[in-house]
């Protein structure tokens, strides 16, 4: 049996491939700043085009893609609605508030998956004396709700509904390359009706670093000035890019093999009694359970796992996460419910 680490905490954790590290070792770069890296002018292109969009703009971080996307859709003052459990509202440090001046209006949805029925009784009434909404955000796929897919359908129809409003709509697809694969369509259909997207490439597609935010060609100049007043000018940042371009082309060729892995993982789990999986929620590469009736603590299960080679996230008191990337084996992943199974034994 392999004693190496299995580092299940996130698909944030896959080190870049040789192939990555040949591409940025010998990547063409330029000042960004001046807007003349070769490479990072390439990644943009490519992703606008993907998107079937005007243009993108390459991020540090997915957070800040979302954040730059949050202040050029909204003024101070405003709601913003979003899933509960939602990326904007529980783990980027308030700074919709900080930054944007506007606050979250939480919505609770089964499994994550918003609809415009959950959505309209939330919608701010045109009186003077409320803040008014001034964006809708989605999140494909739901991290905190296990990674699971909202569909296509229910995408367009809000974007739709909400556009009739007046009310931009932003997507954090961090993860929509694996709500693609799920569904098995491309990321243009599924976000052709949002007013912006953010995806990841430094998740299950496994670059190191960096995002993309994309849409329109306006929105995406105004987004240069944002993401230059963040810090965000990177320079010859072309050397990531060059991982990028790798990641978007070939990461999401291979997202099924996770979705498969985290599967098998699941139903290994939900088998450890004392442990709870919503099974048919398992769609890509997350799985959050409930370990409660083990006795033990997420912490706890966590810590226990740890001495025995596997890391793993901890949501709550209650919850822990799994997430499949691309450096972990099948094999490890059986490992893993074998080293699960006995900590729960004992
Ligand atoms: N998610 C991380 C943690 O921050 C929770 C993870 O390990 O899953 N949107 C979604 C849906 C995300 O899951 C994340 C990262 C982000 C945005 C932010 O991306 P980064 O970490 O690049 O700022």
């Amino acid at each position: 049996m392999s004693t190496a680490i299995i580092d299940l905490r996130s698909d944030t954790v896959t080190q870049p491939s040789e192939q990555m590290r040949r591409a940025m070792a010998s990547a063409e770069v330029g000042d960004d700043v001046y807007g003349e890296d070769p490479t990072i002018n390439r990644l943009e292109s490519r992703a606008a085009e993907i998107f079937g969009r005007q243009a993108a703009i390459f991020v540090p971080s997915g957070t800040m893609g979302n954040q730059i996307a949050i202040k050029l859709h909204t003024r101070p003052g405003q709601e913003i609605l979003c899933e509960e459990r939602g990326h904007i509202a529980n783990w980027e440090m308030a700074m919709l508030a900080w930054f944007s001046g506007c606050m979250v209006r939480p919505i609770a949805a089964p499994q994550g998956i918003l609809s415009w029925d959950l959505i309209a009784p939330k919608l701010a009434p045109p009186i003077y004396y409320v803040a008014p909404t001034g964006l809708i955000e989605l999140e494909n796929t739901h991290n905190m709700a296990g990674g699971t897919v909202t569909p296509e359908n229910t995408m367009h129809d809000i974007c739709a509904r909400a556009h009739e409003r007046k009310i931009p709509v932003h997507l954090d697809g961090a993860r929509i390359f694996n709500a693609a694969a799920f569904l098995n369509r491309p990321v243009a259909e599924l976000t052709k009706g949002f007013d912006s997207v953010m995806f990841c490439l430094s998740k299950g597609l496994g670059a190191p670093v960096g995002s993309l935010l994309v849409g329109g060609k306006e929105f995406i100049a105004e987004a240069r000035s944002v993401r230059k007043a963040l810090g965000g000018g990177m320079r010859q940042a072309g050397v990531l890019a060059a991982a990028g371009l790798i990641a978007l082309e070939e990461g999401p060729k291979r997202l099924h093999e996770d979705h498969a892995n985290v599967r098998l993982l699941a139903e290994g789990v939900a088998a450890i009694k004392g442990i709870t999986i919503d099974l048919p929620t398992v769609q890509t590469n997350v799985v959050i359970c409930d370990v409660s009736a083990t006795g033990k603590t997420s912490a706890e299960i966590a810590t226990a796992l740890k001495a025995a080679g596997v890391l793993i996230g901890t949501v709550n008191p209650q919850l822990v996460r799994f997430v499949t990337h691309l450096n972990v084996t099948t094999a490890q992943c059986k490992q893993a419910v074998e080293k699960l199974a006995a900590i729960c034994r004992a």
